[in-house]
């Protein structure tokens, strides 16, 4: 007997975007800038120069993607909602033009029997807040809760599924720590300030949708599992640290309501003492968590690995995408395997999978053939069937991406969509990826056997 790898009933099937790696016009109709807007124009920050002024043109053809989405069947697509497009100056006033154009993406999506799935942060931070100070300001969780409310207000009546914040992970240690993303800062005594108050925010974010929320709301986070490289005690202490430092940070706080002891350890003086009632505002219940994966990392102890004195070991005999990441699929069962012993049986969703590959061009019939995206694709979500046999409580998994975008600050190199951009036309082709991705959705699942 084959195996079947059918999803259960009502298993939903999606693909990703974020704002501002697809929409361009980042200042059309009265729009505020947002800190990737200030940094992506701040020379030396991008590669090859890139910025998101055009991108994918989506805020323009947003009608055309959404046909994109119907021919692959999707049943919803997760899109963020830039915040400064709605509150130039991230608070106070509204601008009615920046709404609407989220109305009609929704209406657009609604009409053509796609639920929209909206996130409200993911980046993009109005630059005007950035000013004062921006994560870094404690009054960032009731700017941010400000927002949400206007978001909630207008358009609760048709998402569905709303979640807090993408990534935060990604926020402190690119915006804060490294500086390779935007605001591009470098402090070991900011980052778990920052960190924290979008904790904070996020929980305060949820706190207002409790209160006047019809559907479900939740918190996105990046997780990917720490391997030691070696049964050594310092190897093994390292890989705990990096947990600790990726993963625990922030879903910790937002569902356990407390930091893991690695943090004071990994920051030494530069841990603050966060009062005790912030706990109380970042744990809020959720709905679902979202969880994004792509790959894992095997770590060794090392005296100059920052912050955790630990650094990766690279897998010299594993398959790497083009950003250099594992193809690990195990990862995948681990992560949702841990996830749920540790926090309870939350309804899960995968709200980011996929990989960059080298994508040859646009060929002959019109097709991009893409074989490595489609194997990783089909290991991955294996092994989510895998996991719901196994009991996870798995609720849907949206691809990471709908289309090819700015990959922040690695530019437009780095093609990560089922369907081709050519940035030059704006012209999409569908990858081999979005015909198999397609056959997935139809078959729910089955399609995977093959
Ligand atoms: C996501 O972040 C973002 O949400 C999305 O906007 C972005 O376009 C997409 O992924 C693709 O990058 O070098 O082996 O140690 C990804 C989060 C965190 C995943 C860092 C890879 C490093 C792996 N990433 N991680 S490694």
């Amino acid at each position: 007997m084959t195996r079947s790898y059918r999803f259960p009933v009502g298993f939903v099937w999606g693909a990703a975007t974020s704002a501002y790696q697809i929409e361009g016009s980042p200042l059309a109709d009265g729009a505020g800038p947002s800190i990737w807007q200030r940094f992506a124009h701040t020379p030396g920050m991008m590669a090859n120069g890139d910025h998101g002024d055009v991108a994918c043109d989506h805020y323009r053809r947003y009608k055309d993607d959404v046909q994109l989405m119907r021919a692959l069947g999707l049943q919803s697509y997760r899109f963020s909602i830039a915040w400064a497009r709605v509150l130039p100056e991230g608070t106070g006033r509204v601008n009615q033009k920046g709404l609407d154009f989220y109305s009609r993406l929704v209406d657009e999506l609604l009409a053509n029997g796609i639920e929209p799935n909206a996130t409200l942060f993911h980046w993009d931070l109005p630059a005007a807040l950035d000013d004062r100070g921006g994560w870094l300001n404690r009054d960032v969780a009731h700017w941010f809760a400000e927002y949400a409310q206007v978001m909630f207000d207008a358009l609760d009546d048709r998402v569905k599924r709303w979640s807090t914040i993408n990534e935060p992970w990604v926020v402190t240690d690119g915006g804060y720590l490294h500086g390779a993303l935007a605001p591009g800062h470098r402090s070991k005594y900011e980052a778990p300030i920052v960190a924290h108050n979008l904790m904070r925010a996020s929980g305060a974010a949820i706190q207002v949708y409790r209160a006047m929320g019809r559907h479900q709301i939740g918190v996105v986070f990046n997780i990917e599992p720490k391997y030691p490289a070696s049964q050594s005690r310092a190897d093994v202490a390292a890989a705990r640290r990096a947990h600790a430092y990726m993963n625990e940070q922030f879903a910790n706080p937002a569902l356990l309501g407390s930091y893991p002891p690695e943090l004071k350890e990994i920051f030494g003086d530069a841990w603050p003492d966060f009062p005790a009632e912030d706990f109380q505002l970042t744990k809020q219940p959720v709905d679902f968590v979202g969880i994004n994966y792509y790959t894992r990392s095997v770590v060794k102890h090392d005296d100059d690995g920052y912050p955790c004195h630990a650094t990766r070991v690279r897998q010299a005999n594993a398959t790497h995408t083009e950003t250099d990441w594992e193809v690990y699929e195990q990862g995948l069962v681990d992560t949702l395997m841990w996830f749920k012993d540790r926090y309870g049986d939350l309804p899960l969703y995968i709200t980011e999978n996929g990989a960059a590959f080298y994508d040859p061009p646009v060929a002959e019939g019109n097709v991009v053939e893409d074989p490595l995206r489609i194997a990783y694709l089909r290991k991955h979500l294996r092994a989510l069937h895998q996991c719901i046999e196994a009991g996870v409580n798995l609720k849907g998994y949206y691809a990471w991406s709908l289309l090819d975008n700015l990959e922040w600050s690695l530019g437009f190199a780095k093609r990560f969509g089922l369907y081709h951009v050519d940035y030059a036309s704006l012209k999409r082709t569908p990858k081999a990826s979005a015909k198999f991705y397609a056959k997935v959705i139809e078959t729910n699942g089955e399609a995977l056997g093959s």
